[in-house]
């Protein structure tokens, strides 16, 4: 078995990726609550850099194989905002429901609520070998906050064909169709022939 690290603190997102990568044969999932590590301050401009940058950083710290991910909302009447910042939209320290009364603000009174979730997966091994998969999932930003489940812009974000938001569906649901299943869907793919071609395990 080889063991890589979620290189993620965000507990929701650790529950949705260990869901999706649950029963991949030959890889013990580690997780910052048993192998914790520091804070990577995300300095890059795009979902991409920032990906790279945790998964590169959270490595060189642990010496193990890191899958991190960068994902955030994207509102094309916001000019593509939070986008990068999602996190961090309406200040410090992070508030998804302030995130979320921000958004409802900027949007208010505007016709066009069409916004997509992106999420960007990284694998960085110690060898220096890098693998990045990316997901997309369309949809618009609902009138007011519905539901308790997920986290973040969930309870306003509802998917292209559904009624419900994203927080109003269970963690299985959100998971059938999500940005992060796609992305990490896609990983888990390349991490089962990393697996096969004895590339993960280095050496
Ligand atoms: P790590 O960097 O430790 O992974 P983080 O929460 O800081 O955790 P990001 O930098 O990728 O993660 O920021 C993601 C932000 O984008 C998150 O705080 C939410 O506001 C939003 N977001 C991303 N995916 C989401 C999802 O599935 N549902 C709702 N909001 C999401």
């Amino acid at each position: 078995m080889t063991q890589v690290l979620l290189g993620t603190k965000n507990p929701g997102k650790t529950a949705e990726a260990l869901d999706i990568l649950s029963g991949l044969p030959g890889i013990r999932w580690r997780t910052h609550a048993d192998c914790p590590f520091s804070d990577v301050e995300e300095t890059g401009s795009t979902f991409l850099e920032n990906a790279l940058l945790k998964a590169a950083t959270i490595d060189g710290e642990t010496g193990l194989p890191v899958l991190s991910e960068d994902a955030g909302l994207e509102v094309p009447a916001l000019g593509g905002e939070p986008g990068v910042r999602s996190a961090r939209y309406s200040g410090e320290p992070v508030d998804y429901a302030r995130n979320n009364a921000l958004l409802l603000e900027r949007l208010s009174g505007v016709a066009d609520r069409k916004a997509r979730f992106v999420a960007v997966a990284a694998l960085w091994l110690p060898d220096g070998q890098a693998f990045v998969c990316t997901g997309v999932l369309r949809g618009r930003i609902a009138d007011s906050s519905r539901g308790t489940g997920g986290f973040g812009y969930d309870p306003l974000f509802v998917p292209s064909g559904a009624t419900k938001t994203l927080a109003e569906m269970t963690l299985a649901g959100k998971n059938e169709i999500s940005h992060r299943r796609r992305a990490i869907g896609r990983m888990r793919t390349l991490l089962a022939d990393l697996v096969a071609s004895g590339d993960l395990a280095g050496g």
